[in-house]
């Protein structure tokens, strides 16, 4: 006899499909009962007292810090596990070199062992969600099943979370399962396991957000990125801003970095007071959904409602914003607290951390009070800069692709592709050193094309070979730029003061897309011409200056020889045409 199902709160007008799913899930994992979320604020504080009440979570200074509190994780499960991060296709090079690769029917074994009984004695939580403004046409929908009620209330803030994206989800047909446990916070029983031919995910093991807020970088990224190539657009690693001029005219730009390199921040920068009448406005700050418009332009949507960003270095001279932003309705994750119970972490210039991120008294030789990957989660909607266009259903044209890494050397302050494929390759060619982010060594140089190392879904030679795509799908592109605010001297000092400062990059940029800053060409690209970057009131030498616009021609012959190599390691499935970018680029470097 088949087991009965726990019960359950389900709406009556739970799609069937929906209901389907649930059941599945509840028949093998046998949860004690079943909540479906509704994403009302009710339902929040009820998430947040049930994880106060089993010392999930700790209430902040309520004073200082309003409906803040602090989540503090398993010590081993505070970063994304790429090496326990699959994508099961039924062909291994679908996936590509790029991806683990498992085989679906091997990996649904080793899941469904996994997720049996799992939740005996939890709640499973249905989180239906919808990644986009619930009436684009442009947006995707979900269903999370988790027994985490921390992942269900950082999705409240993260996605369209409850009866909207139901009703949606009724509308569309169509919905990607996304299986959740915690599991035993195992890290030897810890799987993140993407199917993107079934459009499902099935991750146990872990409660960070990476591996456990489905909509994120799971379906946001590694499914989408699947979806779109076979529907015609692109699911990118992107930061998504509002540049509004002087004049009054807004351009949007879409940036892909890696993860920790400074997206938030460039999302929510605050001109410096020599550039008055400029206006920055967020979009978002780490996923970008770009469509062909009706207009022949390229628009983009953020698919996400809420930021979980990167805490450490966070104060009122790097990101103002972002610092008024958290001192209210915030949940911090393995941040460290004062003695009032204020949160605390490494370059927030006031206060004393007594304990850890681990909860311990602290004590420096412990290492940081904060975890370096310490995280805030919250909406959208608390940034006082966010755009009044977060929930346009058409989305913003774009202007301008940005791609940026952390490099101490080689890659200039700034520089433009001379036309979209060549951007591909620029895109293509982004290396970055490595940050806390994920698990592993952090600072060394590793190939991060377009920033979606960690987060392509499918094979890079074909995701390069969709973006050269693009140009027959999209009359009027984006220009296409690579930004390095991270170059240093030979005594490691940062060379460029980054931050607000970023907008005389930005500035440039916008007047390339005008056809108006002045520009030189160089064997990489085009660099500002000189005087052609804004430095009214910039406290930064020539010397300097030339320094962070110069371009090495022995050092990018030597970086060209290494990206050739690696577009070479995809073997035929590397597009003859990126490779006739490169060898262009090579020639032109003699
Ligand atoms: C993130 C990441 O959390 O890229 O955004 O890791
Ligand atoms: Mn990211």
């Amino acid at each position: 006899m088949a087991t009965p199902l726990p019960r359950t709160d389900r709406p009556a007008r739970a799609p069937k499909a929906v209901a389907a799913f649930v059941d599945e899930v509840a028949r093998l994992t046998q949860p004690e009962r079943i909540h479906w979320c509704d994403g009302s604020q009710e339902e929040y504080e009820g998430l947040l007292a049930l994880m106060h009440e089993r010392g999930d979570l700790v209430t902040l200074n309520q004073d200082t810090h309003p409906g803040c509190h602090l989540h503090r994780s398993n010590p081993s499960d505070v970063a994304r596990v790429e090496h326990l991060t699959f994508v099961c296709t039924h062909h291994s090079h679908d996936a590509g070199p790029n991806n683990n690769w498992m085989d679906p029917a091997d990996a649904h074994r080793l899941m469904r062992d996994l997720f049996e009984g799992c939740m005996r004695g939890r709640t499973l939580y249905v989180v239906p969600y919808c990644m986009g403004p619930i009436d684009s046409p442009y947006a995707r929908c979900g269903v999370e099943v988790t027994d985490s009620p921390y992942v269900a209330a950082n999705m409240g803030l993260m996605t369209r979370m409850g009866s909207a994206a139901l009703e949606r989800i009724g509308r569309d047909g169509k919905f990607v399962k996304g299986w959740h446990s915690t599991g035993e916070l195992d890290p030897d029983r810890r799987y993140i396991m993407h199917f993107p031919e079934e459009l499902t995910i099935m991750s146990y093991g872990s409660g960070y957000g990476g591996n456990a807020l489905l909509g994120k970088k799971c379906h946001a990224l590694r499914i989408a990125s699947w979806q779109a190539r076979s529907e015609g657009w692109m699911a990118e690693h992107m930061m998504l801003l509002g540049l509004e001029s002087p004049q009054g005219k807004t351009y949007y730009v879409a940036a892909a970095f890696p993860s920790a390199c400074g997206k938030t921040n460039l999302a929510m920068l605050i001109p410096p007071g020599s550039m008055p009448g400029w206006k920055v406005w967020t979009l978002g700050d780490d996923i970008a959904w770009l469509h062909p418009g009706p207009d022949g332009r390229l628009y983009a949507i953020n698919p996400e409602s809420g930021y979980f960003g990167v805490v450490p270095g966070t104060n009122p001279h790097t990101n103002r914003h972002a610092y008024d932003m958290i001192r209210r309705d915030t949940l911090f994750t393995n941040v460290a607290v004062t003695a009032d119970g204020q949160p605390w972490w490494e370059g927030l210039e006031d206060g004393t951390p007594v304990t850890d991120w681990q909860g311990r008294p602290y004590d420096a030789k412990n290492g940081p009070a904060a975890h370096p990957n310490s995280r805030f989660t919250v909406s959208a909607k608390q940034n006082p800069i966010c755009s009044p266009m977060i929930d346009a259903p058409a989305g913003v044209p774009i202007s301008a692709i940005v791609f940026g890494g952390r490099r101490r050397e080689l890659a200039p302050l700034v520089y433009q592709a001379r036309n979209w494929s060549h951007g591909v390759l620029v895109g293509a060619s982004v290396a970055s050193e490595t940050t806390a982010a994920a698990t592993g060594k952090v600072g060394v140089v590793r190939r991060d094309p377009m920033a979606m190392k960690p987060f392509c879904g499918y094979n890079f030679g074909d995701y390069w070979a969709h973006w050269l795509a693009m140009a027959g799908k999209v009359e009027r592109l984006p220009k296409v730029f690579h930004v390095n605010w991270f170059r240093r001297d030979k005594d490691g000092r940062f060379l460029w003061p980054g931050f607000g400062e970023n907008l005389r990059v930005l500035e440039w940029i916008i007047g390339r897309c005008e056809g108006k800053a002045e520009a030189v060409e160089t064997p990489i690209g085009w660099l500002p011409a000189p005087g052609a970057l804004n430095t009214k009131g910039l406290d930064v030498s020539a010397a300097t200056l030339a320094e962070l616009l110069s371009v090495d021609a022995e050092a990018w012959r030597t970086e060209m020889a290494e990206v050739a190599e690696y577009l070479d390691s995809f073997d035929e499935r590397t597009p003859a045409d990126l490779k006739a970018e490169l060898a262009d680029v090579q020639r032109r470097l003699g």
